[in-house]
């Protein structure tokens, strides 16, 4: 008898660039999520099956155990706490930066910084250990917005290329973090299922050195 393993990815990039690392283990979807509305997919393993859900769910379904395993960037699971799950692999996948971003040569305001973010817990944690008073406004996208229409001072969003950031005539002022995807394990799973989640982060972590 070998134990059922659930995998829990997010569509997009995780997705794409963890799939090719999964099929070194011997695991491959067997059909295009991209042209199904499923959300849950059989694998080439029988005792393997992938759930896509939205990256900020990943590290919530692990923690429950509704998925043994899953990938998700460290930005998600800084802001998630990453309670309850190990984090056993670092996929080296997903790369970006989590930075501080304003308008290009504006002054610093004057009375409370206003940053807008998605990632509050973060946010409110790298200002109290700079020991500064900021407001954190929490929006759910397009970060890059706030500053230009006066909505807020700085942002914390994700770089990767920068262009984005650019494009809107705001600049990357301090870098908080350097981020990439991590694999994530369900504590009870690890301990129920070892054998087989040991052997499938050992594949992953050879597959990652040879993407070195
Ligand atoms: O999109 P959705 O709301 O469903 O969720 P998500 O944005 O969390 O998912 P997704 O797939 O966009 O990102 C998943 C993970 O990929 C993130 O948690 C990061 O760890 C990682 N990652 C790597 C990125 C990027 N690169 C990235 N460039 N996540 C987001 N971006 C976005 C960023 O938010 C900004 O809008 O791309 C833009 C910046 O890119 P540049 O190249 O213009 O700097
Ligand atoms: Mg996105």
């Amino acid at each position: 008898m070998t134990a059922r393993i659930r995998i829990a990815l997010s569509k997009g990039r995780i997705l794409d660039e963890t799939l090719p690392l999964l099929k070194t283990a011997g695991i491959e979807l067997l059909e295009e999520p991209s042209k199904s509305r499923k959300l849950i997919f059989p694998t080439s393993n029988p005792n393997v099956d992938i759930i896509i859900i939205r990256a900020t769910d990943v590290p919530t379904f692990v923690e429950h155990g509704a998925a043994d395993i899953g990938v998700a960037g460290k930005d998600v699971l800084m802001e998630h706490g990453a309670r309850g799950v190990y984090e056993p692999l670092d996929l080296n996948i997903s790369r970006c930066k989590l930075m501080v971003a304003a308008k290009k040569d504006v002054a610093e305001p004057e009375g409370r910084l206003r940053v807008a973010t998605k990632f509050v817990n973060i946010t409110k944690q790298y200002y109290a250990e700079k020991g500064e008073q900021v407001e954190i406004i929490k929006l759910y996208g397009s970060m890059e917005l706030a500053p230009l229409v006066g909505l807020a001072d700085k942002i914390v969003d994700i770089v990767d290329t920068g262009n984005t950031l650019r494009a809107n005539g705001l600049e990357p002022t301090e870098l908080i973090a350097t981020i990439s995807s991590r694999l994530i394990v369900n504590k009870a799973s690890m301990k129920m299922k070892h054998s087989v989640i040991q052997r499938l982060i050992d594949q992953l972590a050879e597959a990652v050195e040879n993407n070195r």
